[in-house]
């Protein structure tokens, strides 16, 4: 009796963790509590690295199960308590070597074919013929993002997000308040919104030393150097709208680990109508054209006719 409370302990434990897994599906390509592998991304090139690494994954638990199984037998088997006597007259044996010689070139010349075949499809879609509908240059900066539309007049900078920042430096911050923000250290105020089926060209450097741009969903990791410009790109399918975070991947100071980076890929239409939001919100339309100061002598104090007057001329910008 007590044995079948503690299975169905055990399995109620398991599907509920199975559940709260469920529950991140939201959260698209977010790391996991205790994931092992690696993320299949959501790009045609992270997909490619992903297949590429799985393959070698099997073969690798192949070879681990071959090998390890074989000393597990020959220690078992040949065991002295079974009276197995060494055989000291053993030098070599020619064929042996030619075996554990000949068979990691053949699985290392057969892992090269899938290997180089993706290496040719990432290449061909790096040179694919499909024109780049829309360019964003990031800056890297102690520490955080500049992205700037191009062709779009529109610029904003990205950083960890006000609360994250503000947990990070409270030495009284409690863990339960640390886990209850949902993604710690992992926000930013501004992201990257980005539109799904697009193929977008990014041109990525720094302003003061290197940082790395990387987001593994997308599937690259790309340099910022001040004084480069290095050049990604990246096109999202629409199956795939979503969240994605990142981080810097290049050490650049004290605050390294507080630059994260956030992909918010949408849909064609809501990104024109995110951009004309955001580009009237960094550029707000004048206010009905402020009266023409003219200082009536008759109607302001002397003090502050004079101040005034000796003030730049600040109030002249259009
Ligand atoms: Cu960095």
């Amino acid at each position: 009796m007590m044995k079948t409370n503690r299975i169905t302990a055990m399995l109620t434990g398991l599907f509920g963790s199975l559940a709260s897994l469920a529950a991140f599906a939201d959260d698209t390509k977010e790391p996991q509590l205790w994931q092992l592998n690696m993320t299949d991304g959501v790009t045609t090139s992270s997909q490619n690295a992903y297949d590429s690494h799985m393959l070698m994954f099997w073969v690798c638990v192949v070879i681990g199960i071959v090998v390890f199984g074989a000393m597990g037998l020959a220690m078992f088997k040949f065991r002295k308590s079974k009276g197995a006597v060494p055989d000291t007259e053993f030098t070599h044996s020619t064929f042996l070597e030619i075996l554990w010689t000949g068979i990691p070139i053949i699985i290392l010349i057969a892992s090269a074919i899938p290997a180089t075949a993706k290496v040719m499809a990432l290449y061909n879609d790096d040179h694919s013929p499909k024109p780049f509908g829309m360019t964003v240059k990031i800056t890297g900066q102690q520490w955080l993002w500049t992205y700037e539309y191009k062709g779009e007049d529109l610029e904003f900078t990205s950083r960890l997000d006000r609360e994250s920042d503000r947990l990070r430096q409270d030495k009284t911050a409690s863990q339960e308040a640390i886990t209850a923000h949902k993604h710690y250290l992992r926000d930013v105020d501004n992201p990257l919104v980005i539109p799904a089926d697009t193929r977008i060209r990014f041109v990525i450097t720094a302003d003061d030393v290197i940082h790395a741009w990387w987001v593994p969903a997308l599937g690259w990791k790309q340099d910022a150097i001040p004084g480069v410009i290095n050049e990604a790109w990246t096109e999202v399918p629409a199956a795939k709208i979503g969240t994605y975070r990142g981080v810097c991947a290049e050490l650049c100071g004290k605050d390294h680990g507080f630059m994260p980076i956030v992909v918010k890929v949408v849909s064609k239409a809501d990104y024109k109508t995110w951009l004309a939001e955001r580009k009237a919100a960094n550029n707000p339309a004048p206010a009905a054209a402020p009266a023409a100061v003219t200082i009536d002598a008759g109607d302001v104090p002397a003090e502050d006719a004079a101040a005034q007057a000796a003030a730049p001329a600040a109030s002249t910008q259009p």
